[in-house]
Formats: C-alpha cells, sequence, structure tokens
C-alpha cells in the first residue's frame, strides 16, 4: 500500500511499531527476588503431578524444559529444575510498571498480556526520529524500574514487530525495516508465524505449505475457502504486510476454550474428564491476562446440534482454579441426565475486573 501511494507520488506515513516482551517474566520476577534461585534451572507452576510449567529461567530452557509442558516431563528433562509457586500480585505490579514506562512515549499502546505490549511511536510524545531509540530506552528504563530485562522488536507493522521481538531474546533488540520485511517472511516456516497455531501449521503443511515462500504462492481465494477470515491475515503477513492498528481500547472481556470430540460423550464422568484440561486451559490463559473473572459459562452441543450454553455468576471474581472447576460441576449437575450424547464442551470465563470496554476479538 505505502509502496503504491509513494509511486502516484503522495507521502504516506510509514508507522513505527514497537513490539516488546519481557524475558522468562514469571521465572525472572522469582530469581529477581529470591537470589539463590539465580543462575538456576527454575520452573513457574506446580510441581505435582498434574501440574504444568507457567515458564522456565532460561538455564532450564538449555534442558529443553518450556511453558505449558507438564511439570514430570520438565522434572525428567532437568533433574535439578527448582519449582517456584506463581505470584500473581508480584507479576501483576511488575506489568504496571512497565506500561507506565510505555505511557512516557505514546497513549497508543495494546498490552495483549502482562509480559507485553504493542506501542506505536509514529507520532511519539518525545518526537523521538527513531523507533530503535525509542526501544534502547525504554528496556533500559524496564530494567532500571524492575530489575527486570525485555526484548523488543522494531517495525512498521504489529505482526513484524512481534516476530522481531524474538529475534534477539533474551535481553536484545531487533529491526525489520520495509526493505527486509518481504524477503524475512520468505523463508520463515509457517509454523514460526505468530498467529498460525500448531493444528493449522499442520492443514497447511498437508497442502504442501511450508515456508512463507509457500504461503505467499497461494490465493486469497484458497486461503480464506480454508481457513475462513483469517485467511485474509495470512494473505497479508506472508507478504510483510499488515494492517491491523495497535489499539489501546482492546480489552479482552472473556478467556473461552472449547473442545469437540471424535465420539459421543454420554456420561457424566466423561464430561468430567473431557473438560478438565479445557478448564486447566481456561484458567492458565486467564493467569496469563492477569485477569480474573465473575462469570462461568458451560457450553455443550448435542449430537442433534442442539446447543445450549448455561452461566453462574459469583458475587466476587473467580479466585482460584478449583472455585472454576466447581462452578463448572454444578452448572453441569443442571444438564443432566443427557438425553442425547455429547459432541462439544466449551467453558468461558468472563466479566473482568477491568473489562468494561466493548467485546473484541480473539488475538492472534
Ligand atoms: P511469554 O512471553 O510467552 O514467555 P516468557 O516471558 O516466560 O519467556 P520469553 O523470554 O520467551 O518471552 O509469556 C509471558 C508469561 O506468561 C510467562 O512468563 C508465564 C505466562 N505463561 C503461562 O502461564 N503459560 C504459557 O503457556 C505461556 C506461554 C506463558
Ligand atoms: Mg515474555
Amino acid at each position: 500500500m505505502v509502496a503504491e501511494a509513494e509511486t502516484a507520488g503522495a507521502k504516506v506515513l510509514q508507522r513505527k511499531i514497537i513490539h516488546v516482551d519481557m524475558d522468562a517474566f514469571f521465572a525472572s520476577v522469582e530469581q529477581r527476588d529470591d537470589p539463590s534461585l539465580r543462575g538456576k534451572p527454575v520452573a513457574v507452576g506446580g510441581s505435582r503431578e498434574r501440574g504444568v510449567v507457567a515458564t522456565a529461567s532460561y538455564e532450564a530452557r538449555a534442558f529443553g524444559v518450556r511453558s505449558a509442558m507438564p511439570s514430570i516431563t520438565a522434572k525428567r528433562l532437568c533433574p535439578n529444575l527448582i519449582f517456584v509457586k506463581p505470584r500473581f500480585d508480584v507479576y501483576r505490579e511488575a506489568s504496571r510498571q512497565i506500561r507506565e514506562i510505555f505511557a512516557d512515549y505514546t497513549a497508543i499502546i495494546e498490552p495483549p498480556s502482562l509480559d507485553e505490549a504493542y506501542l506505536d511511536v509514529t507520532e511519539n510524545l518525545k518526537g523521538m526520529p527513531y523507533a530503535s531509540g525509542i526501544a534502547s530506552e525504554i528496556r533500559r528504563r524496564i530494567f532500571e524500574a524492575t530489575g527486570l530485562t525485555a526484548s523488543a522488536g522494531v517495525s512498521y507493522n504489529k505482526f513484524l514487530a512481534k516476530m522481531a521481538s524474538d529475534i534477539n531474546k533474551p535481553n536484545g533488540m531487533f529491526v525489520i525495516t520495509p526493505e527486509m520485511g518481504p524477503t524475512f517472511v520468505e523463508k520463515l516456516p509457517v509454523a514460526k508465524f505468530h498467529g498460525i497455531g500448531p493444528k493449522t501449521a499442520e492443514r497447511m503443511h498437508g497442502f504442501g505449505i511450508l515456508t512463507g515462500l509457500d504461503l505467499r504462492a497461494q490465493s486469497l481465494e484458497f486461503l480464506r475457502e480454508n481457513f475462513g477470515k483469517v485467511g485474509t491475515y495470512y494473505y497479508g503477513i506472508c507478504r510483510g504486510v499488515d494492517e491491523r492498528e495497535v489499539n489501546p481500547n482492546r480489552i479482552r472481556k472473556s478467556v473461552g476454550v472449547e473442545n469437540t470430540f471424535s465420539y459421543d460423550l454420554t456420561t457424566r464422568e466423561e464430561m468430567e474428564r473431557e473438560l478438565a484440561p479445557i478448564i486447566e486451559e481456561v484458567w492458565d490463559h486467564c493467569e496469563r491476562l492477569g485477569e480474573r473473572g465473575k462469570t462461568a459459562t458451560l457450553k455443550v452441543k448435542f449430537d442433534t446440534f442442539r446447543q445450549v450454553t448455561r452461566s453462574k455468576s459469583t458475587t466476587g471474581t473467580i479466585e482460584s482454579k478449583d472455585a472454576l472447576k466447581q462452578t463448572v460441576a454444578s452448572l453441569l449437575d443442571g444438564l443432566l441426565p443427557l438425553e442425547n450424547g455429547v459432541r462439544l464442551l466449551g467453558v468461558t470465563v468472563s466479566g473482568f475486573k477491568t473489562g468494561d470496554e466493548p467485546q473484541m476479538s480473539f488475538d492472534l
């Protein structure tokens, strides 16, 4: 678009977008506050049999420990792994501090989670000419204020800024200029694209689409037909194009996860078993966002394709995973006995304390 406008002789403002992302966020906070953990492999999360790793220190990552990995697997990979319980209040406070720093540079800040944010600094409050200069200054100030390191990506759109922030992680930054953008995505495996999850990547592999260049060979029609609305986004990003604005009002109002089953569930036990990982995922997501909701919703689709939803609100907010489990269990009670087999189950938490803005779409 920019190139077109330039050929037409018009002067178009190239956007300057920064994506800032804290390094091993929860684990770094724990290492900061407990010097005995520094330089050691640390996992934040549950050490119990059914626990999962929320995040791991870079020392633990050297052993292959990763986010969302079952704690037992992590311990097997790294026998000296130290498990630490998460302290969300402390993470929220660090998050508040970094957002305060961002606000000195621009009002156009979109934080998709506690530890990251997109900033549009095209016209920044300090009149600084280079986005890379702003990113360096922000990273330095974050370290001074919190004792934590952050990485940054600088580019002309959100997708590339996000991809760039990973390149020199931890404690680094990278700039993708407009000249570099299209080439940068060519060689990139589709599984690495932000917004292409593992399931979508697998489907793309099935079509023989392995890299950005392969993706670019597909028509917009093909992508929309096979991937729906998000196909348009794919069509753009494989060309280094992403027109999404940094949206400071984009406050997520709910977190929902659902699963369709390859067989019909008929008993309460089966439903509870299938709901457990769904609840885990919903709760994990709430924690990463630093949000607590007041309403839980259970969605059930029957083999007849009839769908019902049941919601329950608490007076305060749902404060623990167990509380969420209990609420969902009581919603399930209300649907029993089952008249038909169940094809799909979904759980949503909504009514976040901060969520007073209109509902926005899921983050890509
Ligand atoms: P990330 O930014 O994805 O990870 P990170 O900051 O730990 O590490 P990196 O240096 O690669 O950026 O997520 C931020 C925090 O969100 C992370 O510290 C813990 C939490 N989180 C989870 O609880 N579960 C997850 O599956 C992931 C990916 C993150
Ligand atoms: Mg991070």
